[in-house]
């Protein structure tokens, strides 16, 4: 579950920036953030100290953050924050939505607890959660001011969770905020490789572990269409040409209509949804296996976990630069990956990429390292064991796909090897390469650990897709850049030791000694041995 910043309570709001930065009453002296940013405020809004209360800061590179809330006799209002910012001592933007009440409630409550969370659970149909409640005013819109008891109720077969503000004197309920992020989307699973394996309407596919306030807020404001905190999907070269919720409550009910151009209207709907959900599946997956914040991850709002965000990816749906192809730019952290879509013009109608979650996820995965892209559209469409051949860009090419070979643990239907890098002439063929020895890492360690149904939200299993996933995203972190092919193998097998002591060591090795890349393979010659003990 999570919790809304109280920012979206707020009614109004000022917000000013100072450029170059202003002092605050205690510049040049040595003091703490919260001092500073306490004086600030208190001078600003002309209020004394008992009105201010620091809540809390943080420090990126550049600039230090902190949150004020307004405060009477040492309770904090609810909606009403301030935030300051720091640079070099100096206050450079300032934004806050305190209040001069017309009236303050007194801050001893009439009504206890118990009887606010009978209220809270009646009136919500849920129960109470035992997370502590707490004693809060809230800036009512007349501008008074009320005492209220905060109880958080959930309903855990509706799916439902709220935040409730009961009256502490009154006992009446005043409102609610909705914990449950809610939204609808008619996309391809993403189990699925193609549009002809049929579009489903998914309701609430985001994770809110990986995506805390949900796939339409980045953590400044919340959309109603295809932007958001991990990416913004929109079409050609229009960031603003984003698609909106088809109804109220976040639904985005486009159905693709194959015999229409991906030209027409709801086509280009359909793909902009579709490519919008398919980079957050992503992004929420492999956040859960450690492709987070300080990973260097695309996210708008870090929500201080590190790394540089601003960063979401940019989804150019539809791009018309190009045909019969899809790119993806990958510039460091803190600047905005960028994603362009191209249609396929091998069929009549034309395909869309877009509608491919196969194409859509190798692109997105270049955001973590080439020649893994095709690997990891692999393995979110398996879905059972044993793990099966896999085309890539069948759709998109009109049935054949856009590789050489399938990938396959069977050697007559994919022969590649360690040494077959000496041919290849292309960063797709190298690619094609690893990305049949990683599907025969993923076979491998299927076949002997069996396969979880629930890895693309469950990390936790010891089933081989799961370990599969994580030995990928360590061994991403572990190897330098532009590594070769002994480089991450070595890579993925320390990431093993680190993650498991080495538990699947050998069936490592032996997948990849299948493939050449054994013990003693070097300068592109195949060697199919394993280390002595395997
Ligand atoms: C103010 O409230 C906090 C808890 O929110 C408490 O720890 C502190 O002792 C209180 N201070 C005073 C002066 O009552
Ligand atoms: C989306 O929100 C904007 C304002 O935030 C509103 O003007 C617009 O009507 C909404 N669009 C839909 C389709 O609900
Ligand atoms: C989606 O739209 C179709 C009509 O195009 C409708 O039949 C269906 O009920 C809608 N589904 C949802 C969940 O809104
Ligand atoms: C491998 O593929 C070939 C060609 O499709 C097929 O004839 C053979 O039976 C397959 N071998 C296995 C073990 O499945
Ligand atoms: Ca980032
Ligand atoms: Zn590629």
């Amino acid at each position: 579950m999570s919790i809304f910043p109280l920012v979206l309570l707020l009614g109004s709001c000022s917000f000013q920036t100072f450029e170059g930065g202003v002092d605050h009453p205690l510049s040049r002296r040595d003091v703490s953030l919260a001092d500073a940013a306490s004086a600030f405020v208190r001078t600003q809004l002309q209020i004394d100290s008992g009105s201010v209360k620091f809540k809390s800061g943080y420090s990126s590179d550049i600039v230090q953050y902190a949150y004020i809330k307004q405060q009477h006799n040492n309770i904090s209002f609810a909606n009403a924050v301030a935030n300051v910012a720091f640079k070099d001592d100096k206050v450079v933007t300032f934004g806050h939505s305190f209040t001069k009440p017309t009236s303050i409630a007194s801050s001893t409550p009439t009504i206890g607890i118990e009887a606010a969370i009978s209220v809270a659970e009646e009136t919500l149909d849920g129960t109470y959660n035992k997370i502590p409640t707490t004693l809060e005013y809230l800036v009512n819109p007349d501008n008074t001011v009320s005492l209220i008891h905060v109880v958080q109720v959930q309903n855990q077969k509706q799916d439902t969770g709220y935040e409730a503000f009961v009256d502490a004197h009154s006992g009446k309920f005043i409102s609610a905020i909705n914990l449950v992020a809610k939204a609808g989307y008619h996309v391809l699973p993403i189990y699925k490789q193609d549009v002809t394996q049929g579009l489903e309407f998914l309701v609430d596919p985001q994770n809110l572990d990986s995506s805390p306030l949900g796939w339409h807020n980045d953590g400044t404001s919340t959309s109603n269409d295809t932007s958001g905190n991990n990416v913004l999907a929109y079409l050609d070269q229009t960031q603003s040409a984003t698609t909106s919720q088809s109804s109220d409550g976040l639904i985005f009910n486009y159905t693709q209509d194959p015999t229409l151009s991906p030209k027409t209207p709801i086509n280009m709907d359909a793909a902009r949804t579709n490519v919008f959900y398919v980079i957050n599946s992503v992004h929420d997956t492999t956040y859960l296996y450690g492709f987070t914040e300080s990973a260097f991850n695309f996210q708008q709002d870090n929500f201080k976990n590190g790394g540089v965000g601003g960063d979401r990816v940019l989804a150019s749906v539809q791009n018309s630069f190009g045909t019969d192809n899809a790119n993806f730019f990958t510039p460091p952290d803190g600047q905005s990956g960028q994603m362009n879509m191209y249609l396929w013009d091998q069929t009549d109608p034309n395909r869309d990429g877009g509608l491919a979650n196969d194409i859509v996820t190798h692109e997105t995965t270049h955001g973590l390292g080439e020649g893994w892209s095709d690997a990891m559209a692999d393995w979110f469409e398996q879905d059972a064991a044993p793990i099966v051949d896999y085309s890539v860009g069948t759709y998109v090419n009109g049935g054949f796909s856009i590789r050489s070979r399938p990938y396959s643990t069977n050697s007559t239907v994919n022969p590649y090897t360690y040494s077959t890098v000496l041919e290849a002439t292309e960063v797709h063929q190298i690619g094609e390469v690893w990305a049949n020895m990683l599907h025969n890492v993923l076979a491998a360690l299927v076949d002997a650990y069996g396969f979880s149904k629930t890895a693309r939200t469950d990390p936790s299993g010891s089933e081989g897709n799961v370990v599969y996933l994580h030995l990928f995203i360590d061994g991403l972190a572990l190897q330098h850049c532009n590594p070769d092919f002994l480089v991450a193998r070595d890579a993925i097998i320390q990431a093993d030791q680190n993650r498991y002591s080495g538990a699947h060591k050998c069936v490592l090795w032996k997948a990849f000694a299948r493939s050449g890349l054994g013990f003693n393979a070097a300068d592109f010659f195949d060697d199919f041995s394993v280390p002595s003990g395997c």
